[in-house]
């Protein structure tokens, strides 16, 4: 009996499971542009593009082996609008009853898909390191899950930087010989160019005219779209970043939008490169003597650690968790997210860069995009959405953990141990942002003071109840109630004062 094989836009490797359990000579390969998936948020033009792009060329890449693909287009009359639309469509033009599908990475399409009247078997997606039991084994038990200690088990289990089942350097983590402040470089290479090409050009022009009203430029396109130009990606970081990449890891600058980044997510994630692979030439790069151990282990860490962990927590926590808001935060999403004017020089440059090319790195999504909504109390449901929407990396199952958990601390403490929210000294010290801003970093309070400065004390005090007898945070208690009377309350008053221009969309 024939069956139909579900390839989703984020599973394009040959080996996917689906694939691995069909038989190419009589089953058909299912993939479809659809318009449920393009629009459940608004996401960012570059991010459809590269995806309908890369399908195609999968598309193409599966034909060639041998496999027979029933590929749809967005346009195409027929389309059925949804994945189980076009499996039900599929099932009727080819007489099967019977789907295999690799688990989706968001627990809307998993339950769309349970919901068909077709007999679906979801396998396990073996793409990551650590399944679903093994998580829940691992954190069954423990007061907190905290993500070092997971990493650990994945180098174990690995074998990664392991010397016997010690830790190559001796010691598991090298951070502290992090964290430094960049300076602009004009021979910093940047990501690879990226040729154009006819598949390409024709899904630019069909982005262009469906979602061209979404937030984010489309052209320059600057990704690859296929496996080659991501292994190409791939090799470009290893060569040319990696050794600087555990440094400038927390290192933002005006200007330089990629640093010492791997700008690799989008492609990882759609399936185009594979974790070990990844972390397998991060390795070899360190045994060769090409970089050192605190930018690869830093590296490997961010992968095999935080990468997972992160899936972990979205499929351990279940469903709800989008939706958490464990510090009742009711703010609505500044218009500024999606572009309006800013004097906020960090915000404009990091959300300026989200519009140009989909992509902002960690520090700049968690310490100034991040900490502002919190900070500032946004609803942290429209702050998830934003980011779902506007990076070409993201899919629920890493976007939530990140923004949900580590970011918003909207799950009250699951994924982080405090919240993740600082002033503007640490973007000063981090970045060269501050040096251009309206605001100044320096001001405590009054109309020039940096937002950072006033929301970070508006938040501590909103919250003292809950965070006052956390250990991490309690220095920072001590700060504020050393102020004098009349600071104390200037600063809070100053604050409140700019969420409520905020809140009235005045220029802040
Ligand atoms: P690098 O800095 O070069 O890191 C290398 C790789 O490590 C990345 O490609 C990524 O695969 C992995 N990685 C690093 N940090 C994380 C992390 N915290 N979680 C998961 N993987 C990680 N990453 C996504 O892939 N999709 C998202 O939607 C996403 N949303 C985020 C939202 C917030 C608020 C924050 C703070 C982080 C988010 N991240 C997300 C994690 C991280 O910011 C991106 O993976 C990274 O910026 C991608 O750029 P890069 O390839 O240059 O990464
Ligand atoms: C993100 C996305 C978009 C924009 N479009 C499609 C699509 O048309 N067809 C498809 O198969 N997948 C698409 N995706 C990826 C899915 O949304 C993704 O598989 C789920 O969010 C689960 O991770
Ligand atoms: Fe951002 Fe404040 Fe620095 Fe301006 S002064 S760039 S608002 S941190």
């Amino acid at each position: 009996m024939v069956k139909l094989v579900l390839v989703l836009g984020d599973q394009l490797s040959m080996d996917i499971h689906a694939l691995r359990k069909a038989d190419k000579a009589h089953d058909i390969v299912v993939m479809a542009e659809v318009a449920a998936e393009a629009e459940y948020v608004p996401h960012h033009p570059m991010k459809i593009a590269f995806l309908f792009t890369a399908m195609r060329k999968f598309a193409a890449e599966l034909r060639e082996k041998g496999w027979t693909v029933a590929y749809t287009k967005l346009d195409d009359p027929a389309n059925a609008g949804s994945i189980p639309g076009e499996l039900l469509r599929r099932a009727e033009e080819y007489s099967a009853k019977a789907v295999l599908a690799t688990e989706p990475g968001e627990f809307r399409l998993i339950n769309a898909l349970r919901d068909t009247p077709l007999d679906v078997s979801i396998l396990p997606d073996d793409r990551f390191l650590c399944s679903h039991q093994e998580f829940e084994a691992w954190a069954e038990g423990r007061k907190a899950l905290r993500m070092e200690y997971f990493y650990r088990e994945m180098r174990r289990k690995t074998g990664l930087l392991m010397e016997g089942d010690k830790p190559e350097g001796g010691k598991w983590n090298f951070d502290h010989d992090n964290r430094k402040p960049a300076k602009q470089d004009l021979f910093r290479k940047g990501p690879p160019k990226v040729q154009g090409d006819a598949v390409l050009a024709e899904v630019l022009d069909l982005i262009d005219a469906r979602f061209g009203g979404n937030f984010g430029r489309l052209r320059p396109f600057p990704y690859q779209t296929d496996r080659a130009g991501a292994l190409r990606a791939l090799d470009h970081f290893i060569t040319h970043a990696l050794p600087e990449f555990g440094a400038y890891q927390d290192a933002m600058l005006q200007d330089d939008p990629h640093l010492y980044h791997a700008v690799i997510s989008l492609y990882l994630n759609a399936g185009l490169l594979s974790v070990l692979e990844i972390c397998k030439k991060a390795e070899a790069a360190y045994r060769a003597g090409h970089a050192p151990l605190n930018s690869v282990e830093g590296f490997i860490r961010q992968i095999i650690g935080w990468r997972e962990f992160m899936r972990g927590i979205y499929f351990l926590e279940g469903p709800d968790y989008p939706r958490r808001n464990a510090l009742n935060h009711q703010r609505k999403l500044p218009a500024l997210y999606w572009g309006a004017e800013t004097r906020m020089n960090c915000m404009a440059q990091a959300i300026g860069q989200t519009r140009d090319l989909g992509y902002a790195h960690h520090i700049q999504r968690l310490m100034v995009t991040g900490n502002f909504a919190l900070l500032a109390g946004v609803n942290p449901a429209q702050v998830h959405e934003w980011y779902l929407a506007v990076y070409v990396d993201a899919y629920e199952w890493v976007e939530a953990p990140n923004v949900i958990g580590m970011s918003q601390f909207a799950d009250g403490g699951v994924v982080g141990s405090k919240p993740y929210v600082s002033s503007g000294a640490y973007i000063d010290r981090m970045s060269d942002y501050c040096k251009s801003c309206h605001y100044k970093v320096k001001d405590k309070t009054g109309e020039s003071a940096c937002p950072f400065n006033l929301l970070y004390w508006h938040f501590l005090i909103r919250h003292r109840e809950r965070f006052e007898g956390n250990p991490r945070m309690a220095q920072m208690y001590r700060t504020f109630d050393k102020m004098d009377d009349a600071r104390r309350e200037a600063v809070l008053a100053d604050a409140e004062a700019f969420l409520q221009r905020m809140s009235k969309d005045a220029l802040v």
